[in-house]
């Protein structure tokens, strides 16, 4: 690995800026190899820093420097000094007028941070640090600046956009035009946008609460221009749940969304122009599955939030990060559960949490949801950030109740609008409004790791007490010397011995929140008849692990009584995992394996009770992933994992083929697509019948599935088929699938990323060869990081089977894949590299294999900072 290292940066650093930008003007002559690039500052001595004229310091990377003109005096460059990463400028006075020529090279820039082009379009991504990609800038959130933009382009790209209100447009010269920009809000260097492209528009409005009329637009290439209907109802749907949930109204008279193909993430929330990966902005019912329906309706709803949550009250450095999205996460996961499925939303985001977030806790890359250290602040847009942060939100919710909440965030917003702050600003605000103490709470936000409930119950017969103890502790990171007790709201019920909820007060609540906050404490309850069945941690009221020895009885039993919706589904996946743990211990002792009787009845009950909601029984009849049972160990076996997953799903499918098919029959109707939420549901309890239904691999079932393939009118119908041939069918009839899906849909980037997925997710036909096939495919592009991550991304995460193989084939694979997006993307090496990096998770030559990989990596160049930090953490 590299001699000099990334420095790290720490949050105990952290220092007012030295000086504030009031109005940045910027003016860009767009070229694709050079483009110019003008900037003029007013630049002020901020009173905050002290006293004294240090040297003015702008960011600046890979930038070439044109000219530096203070307050109209041309600096010779013995006035400045230029290092790699920036500019330094000695001042005299504590007022001036910066102004710097600067120039680029958009079409040269893989790394899609800062100003690049992707299919001849021009556009910016500059959170957290792509600004300084751009111009030299003072590039960090809390130097909030008022910016008026210029746009000058060749006429073949007629549309010029950036943030706030277009003030002004016009030819410049004979074939090039321009287009002014001023943006009325003080905003951070993050969140400034531009595009430059020949797109067309979908155009809607919106009369906000007050009654002015917003203009809504969205851009994309004409092909497109059929596929933003359902993006526009989101976000139509998103500014009015923002009005009447959290009081906020949308503050210009525009807003406008683009997609974008080359996008390194989901979107983007710049001011007023929100930037999209395509795959999250467009559908039609004939391409998008439903899960992309529903995906864009969260992320619309997402960036919008970030409106006020990250832009009118931003970071005021980026170890704040989660303040804006842990915050913003939870008010998209509102707003989906609102106008879908509750339980299902929680369902959903409760299985990411713990399988991708609780095994980034147990891994090299651990942090709190505030890190108090980073090298590469890219590298922190993590599931802990995200999700967890999401969670934390959640829970200071439940400690306050919907209106304490919104109390809270009323007076967050009031206090601070306008503002850079910090995650403590935000719980003050939540305490202040409240007046309740916080203080314990404080310290999910300091904290690394899951915490872990340990829960032991008594119940005296004479007294007619039951007894609750509860023991808290957190594994420690290697980096964290000690865990205090955290405040935990640990939301519990209890059932009698007939499936009734016992009441728990003598208002006759059912349920109530137990306030866990030392290490170890005994809640007890009183008159009760019978040893009650606990039904813990309801609706995953904390992001915990809790271990409570159920038998397998009592999780049937739940799963037939709970009234709370996601622990029927929770006490299924817990009988399933008790069920593969079993099998997987059968099959390493060399013992003929066999599935419990409990879960088929389960699954059976599921399929036979009508009146369930079939998003319930979705859900309730998926198996856990491998990489969830992967997490559930302590220790991983691969193999033994993939083969009691195998043996299940088929035992199961055996077993209940008849319950398959009467439900797959009566779900299987030719209504009209709508991605309402029970229709999604109905065609996901099919489409999970017709999966199951391969699993036997019978004729009659693969004749369903090529059937269902050859009339599906909808994406969700079509692909579900293809990945149920896919896995299942003989080699010609998937081959046949795959061809002729491939030469109906390959003018479709989102359908061929989809595509590309299936097959490289697939324990059957994502073999490392084929995986090798699909990278020389045309449609394959390294430069895309969609692609990248539907065929690297898909067969690292999640094709377990062939990514463990034994002979670690696929972590080398993955590590030589990583290598060469290195020196392209660095923010997708880093990514794409993580599978590798949870090594210690493995036992004996597996671990070794992946380590080996790793060190591959580590040996190949001086890698980028990004997969530098990541590498170094996993090895180290
Ligand atoms: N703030 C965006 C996510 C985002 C973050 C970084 C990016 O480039 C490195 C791009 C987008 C969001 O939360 O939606
Ligand atoms: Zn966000």
């Amino acid at each position: 690995m590299q001699d000099t290292q990334p420095k790290t940066i720490y949050l105990k650093d952290y220092r007012v800026p030295d000086y504030l930008v009031d109005t940045t003007d910027l003016w860009f002559e767009l070229d694709p190899k050079a483009t110019l690039v003008k900037s003029r500052l007013k630049v002020r001595r901020n009173q905050a820093a002290g006293v004294g004229l240090p040297p003015l310091l702008l960011d600046g990377v890979e930038l070439e420097l044109l000219s530096v003109t203070l307050d109209g005096i041309l600096l010779s460059p013995a006035g400045y000094r230029e290092f790699p990463e920036g500019l330094s400028i000695p001042v005299d006075r504590a007022e001036f007028l910066l102004e710097i020529q600067n120039r680029i090279n958009p079409e040269d820039n893989t790394s899609l941070e800062g100003l690049y082009l992707s299919n001849g379009m021009y556009c910016t991504q500059c959170e957290a640090e792509g600004f300084r990609k751009i111009t030299f800038y003072p590039d960090r959130p809390d130097v909030m600046s008022k910016f008026t933009t210029t746009i000058v382009a060749p006429t073949d790209h007629p549309v010029l956009l950036s943030n706030g209100n277009e003030i002004e447009r016009g030819n410049y010269g004979a074939d090039r035009q321009f287009v002014t920009w001023e943006d009325p809000f003080a905003k951070p260097a993050y969140l400034f946008a531009l595009v430059a492209g020949d797109l067309e528009q979908v155009e809607d409005s919106f009369m906000t609460v007050s009654g002015r009329t917003v203009k809504l637009q969205i851009f994309t290439e004409t092909k497109n221009v059929g596929k933003c209907d359902h993006a526009m109802r989101s976000l139509k749907s998103a500014m009015r749940w923002d009005e009447e949930v959290y009081g906020r109204e949308y503050d210009l008279d525009i807003f406008m969304v683009v997609a974008v193909d080359h996008f390194n993430m989901g979107a983007m929330e710049n001011k007023g122009l929100n930037i999209f990966n395509s795959a999250c902005v467009l559908a039609s019912p004939e391409t998008a599955t439903d899960s992309a329906f529903q995906r864009i309706e969260s992320i619309v709803g997402h960036e919008y939030f970030h409106n006020w949550s990250g832009n009118r009250v931003t970071c005021r450095d980026w170890f704040q990060l989660s303040l804006k999205e842990g915050f913003t996460v939870f008010r998209d996961a509102e707003f989906s559960a609102d106008l879908n499925s509750r339980a299902v939303k929680r369902i959903e985001d409760v299985s990411l949490l713990r399988t991708n977030q609780f095994s980034e806790d147990a891994g090299p890359m651990a942090h709190s949801i505030r890190p108090d250290s980073y090298m590469e602040i890219s590298n922190f847009y993590t599931l802990t950030i995200y999700e967890k942060g999401a969670e934390v939100v959640r829970m200071i919710h439940t400690l306050l109740g919907e209106k304490g909440f919104r109390k809270g965030s009323d007076l967050y917003f009031k206090r601070h609008d306008g503002c850079a702050v910090t995650c403590e600003d935000f719980v003050k605000a939540m305490e202040d409004a409240n007046q309740v103490s916080l203080t314990q709470f404080r310290r999910w936000y300091s904290q690394v790791g899951t915490p872990v409930l340990d829960v032991k119950d008594h119940f005296d017969e004479t007294q007619g007490v039951y007894q609750l103890t509860v023991r808290q502790s957190c594994p420690l990171s290697e980096k964290q010397e000690e865990n205090l007790p955290l405040h935990i709201p640990f939301r519990v019920g209890m059932l009698d011995s007939t499936g009734k909820e016992i009441s728990l007060n003598e208002q006759g609540l059912t349920e109530t929140i137990l306030h866990v906050n030392g290490t170890e404490q005994i809640f007890e309850f009183f008159g009760l008849k019978e040893k009650p069945l606990p039904s813990l941690l309801r609706g995953f009221s904390a992001p915990v692990k809790v271990h409570y020895s159920y038998s397998n009885e009592q999780l049937l039993f739940l799963i037939r009584n709970d009234t709370d919706t996601f622990n029927r589904w929770e006490a299924s996946q817990r009988l399933a995992l008790n069920s593969l743990a079993e099998l997987q211990e059968a099959y390493r002792k060399g013992e003929p394996l066999q599935l419990r009787s409990e879960l088929i009845d389960a699954y059976r009950g599921v399929l036979k009770d009508r009146g369930l909601d079939p998003a319930l029984s979705a859900e309730i009849l998926q198996l856990p992933s491998e990489q969830f049972v992967a997490e559930e160990s302590v220790f991983i076996d691969s193999e033994a994992t993939v083969v009691a997953l195998e043996f299940a799903r088929k035992a199961i499918a055996e077993e209940l083929a008849d319950e398959f098919i009467r439900c797959y029959c009566e779900l299987n109707s030719q209504k009209s697509y709508s991605p309402d939420a029970k229709d999604i549901a109905e065609r996901r309890l099919k489409n999970i019948c017709l999966s199951y239904l391969c699993a036997t691999e019978t004729q009659e079932a693969l004749d369903m599935a090529q059937n269902q393939f050859d009339s599906a009118s909808n994406m969700t119908d079509s692909a579900a088929a293809l990945t149920a041939l896919i896995n299942y069918a003989g080699d010609s009839q998937a081959e046949n699938s795959i061809a002729q899906f491939y030469t109906r849909w390959q003018e479709d980037a989102q359908v061929i990323e989809l595509w590309l997925s299936q097959q490289s997710c697939s324990p059957k036909r994502g073999t490392l060869k084929n995986i090798r096939a699909l990278i020389e495919h045309p449609a394959f592009e390294m430069t895309n990081p969609n692609k990248v991550r539907s065929v690297i991304g898909g067969f690292a995460n999640r094709n377990f089977k062939q990514f463990h193989k034994n002979d670690g084939s696929g972590f080398e694979f993955v590590a030589d894949q990583v290598i060469a997006l290195d020196k392209l993307n660095p923010q997708i090496a880093a990514r794409m590299v993580i599978p590798i990096t949870r090594w210690r998770k493995y036992t004996g030559a597996h671990a070794e294999e992946m380590q080996m990989a790793l060190q591959k990596v580590a040996d190949s160049h001086v890698l980028s900072k990004d997969l530098f930090e990541v590498v170094s953490k996993s090895l180290g």
